[in-house]
């Protein structure tokens, strides 16, 4: 049995003074440094918002999110709490016009990263709790993974009052672990 740690879009847009900054973003920091470094996970992966410029999900192309996470952008870097020597993989969702890319999964890596290193559980960490750490959980469950969430590692954009303890619900009822 092999564990996983994923940190999902822990970027400085989705943090304080970012494009799309999550409420309270930057507080899941201490939590993520402190899972990184427990020694509970066999690998850890970050994954990153990284989208083209004309990203379907803008407003100015129509979307509902102002611009964020453009590729090669400050915006789109880990956030600096982040220890880059302690990420074995960085995987980057919704890198074209019309991938959604909510989903660490889609179309990208990750399911076959996780079973070249035989992982058969994953903690999720990381933002948004409503988005990515949903999609990204859900399909984690439906690629056959046992999924943990950390309450204390995730932060949610709640556009409506509730969305993230909705999220949260949703999961337990697929089959997550939220602790
Ligand atoms: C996300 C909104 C737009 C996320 C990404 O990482 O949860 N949310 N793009
Ligand atoms: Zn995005």
């Amino acid at each position: 049995m092999a564990r996983a740690l994923l940190i999902i879009d822990f970027q400085n847009d989705f943090t304080a003074g970012g494009a799309l900054a999550v409420p309270d973003g930057d507080a899941i920091a201490d939590r993520v440094n402190g899972l990184i470094g427990s020694g509970d996970f066999d690998l850890v992966v970050a994954t990153r918002d990284w989208h083209p410029p004309d990203h379907a999900s803008f407003t100015d192309q129509g979307g509902p999110w102002p611009p964020h996470c453009v590729q090669g952008t400050h915006g789109a870097e880990l956030h600096p709490s982040v220890p880059r020597e302690k990420i074995d993989a960085v995987v980057d969702a919704g890198y074209e016009r019309d991938l959604e890319g909510y989903s660490g999964f889609e179309q990208t890596d990750l399911a076959s990263i996780l079973r070249a290193h035989a992982i058969d559980e994953v903690m999720v960490a990381g933002l948004a709790t409503d988005y990515c750490v949903k999609q990204t959980a859900a399909d984690a469950l439906r690629e056959g993974f046992r999924v943990t969430i950390d309450r204390g590692a995730i932060r949610g954009i709640d556009v409506r009052p509730g969305d993230s303890e909705r999220a949260l619900v949703e999961l337990r009822a697929a089959g997550a672990e939220v602790s």
